[in-house]
């Protein structure tokens, strides 16, 4: 048994580094290659793995203390794994692996002031056949010792693998999908070397395999070859433990790695996270701008055919517009509904008095242009509710002028086309429009440009039923005003009751941009304009 003092091996140059996790115990077995601690570097994490099994016997350093190259950390008993007879001392032992004599040949030339050096692959903590996943260099790249060459990953980790030395990158050896081994041929590197006496008179081979983070060992009876492990977690943005691979992945599909759900060991996010993540994403609607982050789960896919016969129908790209549009407002929008009735018992007199004049203009007059006209005036009378909201959460888009879709349902799907100027147009002329745009919905004949503009939409049930409903608001509007079928009912005139028209109506509306109090007085307008229509000349 022999007491082995671990100390922190070199970080790549950098300094005071924090350590972030201790794997171990005092009194821990470990095996060689086992975690002891996790570092973490503004760049990169790394774990320093046990150059040696034993059992842990002291911890020199705690979560959070700041170490440096040469610092002891850690000591062992147990036995050596390895004892080069030649080396004598901690400082003396390869940062990684030596290479075998066999595999030294004369690969390194000197070229007067220049010389071609050969890097291997280190030792990949006892790892064969691991796959390159990234090359992070091209031939005729100016590389630094330290730059990445290559990614490999092995089925517990990615490991970067650094240049030993920096210089002109005359050859590559490796392709994405090679397998390697320790010892394997990366790369070429044209470097300048400066020459010594030794160095003009025999120049001597240069092979060498990049230094990847490993516990140099200062042993008492006997060095210690330091196991190899280079277990890189990239993790800059906090406490996110990703190996460079998850980590490119992440950023090559815009994965935000934060949200991400690490199931690996020590809370590692995996490759597997990643698209566990992506695939979830891709099945979820995200909600849009402005619903805050909510992301809501949709309803789990059903074989319905396992209850009976189905058959699956194309939507129309109405009913799919129409479902995105309103998916969209609802997310959107805090909608509330304000209920009211207008009493329609002196304007459906005057209406039905209208008929044979209609009739003479070739037209029909139903309430829906009283209901526009009302809405019009209301819109004057309550600027507030004639706005959109800009994108930018700060401000109101003010309208001036005063255009009304009118909801219609069509075989196709929902429409609403628009009318302009709403408040400067006759009962007539609105009749008139309301015809043809109905029509035209009907007849998929509306363009584009007819179903722009609007500051406020009607939906009309009046025809089909209903007591009342809450319809959608159609953004960018804020407002938009249901109308259900109007009834007969009782109203108490002061001394008695008496039978009285009354419409229903539903106004829903964007409380970002309309109170309440404001709702209920836009629908108090309205019932007093349409239970009088003598106001719609006012
Ligand atoms: N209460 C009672 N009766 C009403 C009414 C109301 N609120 N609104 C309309 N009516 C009556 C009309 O007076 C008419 O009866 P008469 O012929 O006896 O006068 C009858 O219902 C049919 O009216 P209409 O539907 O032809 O005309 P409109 O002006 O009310 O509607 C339009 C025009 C284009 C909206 C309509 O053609 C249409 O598509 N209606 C379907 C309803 C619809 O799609 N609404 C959108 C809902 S989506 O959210």
């Amino acid at each position: 048994m022999a007491n082995i003092n671990v100390t922190i091996p070199d970080l790549g140059g950098a300094s005071d580094v924090e350590i972030i996790e201790l794997c171990v115990a005092v009194g821990d077995t470990v095996a060689q290659g086992d975690s002891l601690v996790v570092l973490e570097t503004d760049k990169a994490s790394m774990e320093i793995p046990s150059p040696s099994s034993g059992v842990v016997s002291a911890l020199h350093m705690s979560e959070g203390a700041i170490c440096n190259v040469g610092d002891l950390l850690a000591d062992l008993q147990g036995e050596a794994t390895e004892a080069p007879s030649e080396a004598t001392d901690a400082e003396e032992a390869p940062a990684v692996a030596e290479p075998e004599p066999a595999a030294e040949q004369a690969a390194a030339t000197s070229a007067g002031s220049s010389a071609e050096v050969e890097i291997l692959v280190p030792d990949l903590g006892g790892a064969n056949d691991v796959e390159v996943i990234e090359i992070a260099v091209a031939e005729g790249d100016e590389i630094a010792a330290g730059d990445t060459l290559v990614v490999v990953e092995t089925d517990k980790a990615s490991m970067e693998i650094p240049a030993t030395t920096g210089g002109t990158l005359i050859s590559l050896k490796l392709s994405e999908g090679n397998k390697v081994n320790q010892g394997d041929l990366m790369a070429v590197v044209q470097t300048t070397v400066v020459e010594t006496a030794a160095s003009t008179a025999a120049p001597a081979p240069v092979k060498e395999a990049p230094p990847a983070p490993t516990a140099e060992v200062q042993q008492e009876t006997a060095p210690t070859k330091p196991a190899q492990t280079a277990t890189v977690v990239v993790t800059p943005d906090g406490n996110i433990h990703a190996g460079p691979a998850v980590r490119m992945l992440a950023r090559e599909l815009g994965v935000d790695l934060n949200q991400v759900t690490a199931s690996g060991p020590k809370d590692r996010i995996l490759k597997e996270d990643i698209q566990t993540f992506v695939k979830h994403r891709l099945s979820t609607p995200v909600a849009p701008v402005g619903a805050g982050s909510a992301v809501i789960d949709k309803p789990p896919a059903i074989d319905f055919s396992q209850f009976g016969e189905v058959e699956k129908v194309k939507m129309s790209k109405i009913h799919r517009l129409t479902a995105q549009n309103m998916t969209r407002s609802w997310l959107n929008v805090p909608h509330v509904t304000q209920f009211d009735h207008a009493d329609i018992t002196d304007l459906e007199a005057f209406r039905k008095g209208l008929k044979a004049e209609a009739e003479q203009r070739g037209t029909k007059v139903t309430p829906l242009p009283f209901m526009l006209k009302a809405c019009a005036m209301a819109l004057r009378e309550f600027p507030q509710f004639n706005v959109s909201l800009d994108n930018d959460g700060e401000h109101l888009i003010q309208k001036s002028y005063v255009n009304i879709g009118v909801a219609v349902d069509t075989p196709a799907g929902l429409v609403v086309p628009v009318l302009r100027d709403v408040d400067q147009k006759s009962i007539w002329e609105l009749s008139a429009e309301v015809i043809a745009m109905g029509a035209k919905a009907k007849d998929k004949k509306l363009m584009p440009a007819d179903m722009q503009g609007g500051c406020f939409t009607i939906s009309s049930l009046g025809s089909i039923g209903g007591t009342s409903f809450t319809p959608i608001v159609n953004t960018p509007e804020v407002a938009i005003l249901g109308v259900s079928k109007a009834d007969i009912q009782p109203r108490w005139n002061g001394t008695e009751f008496e039978p009285r028209l009354m419409m229903p109506l539903s106004l829903s509306y964007d409380h970002r941009a309309i109170n309440g109090a404001d709702a209920a007085r836009f629908t108090s307008y309205l019932a007093k304009v349409l239970g009088d229509i003598r106001h719609l000349v006012m």
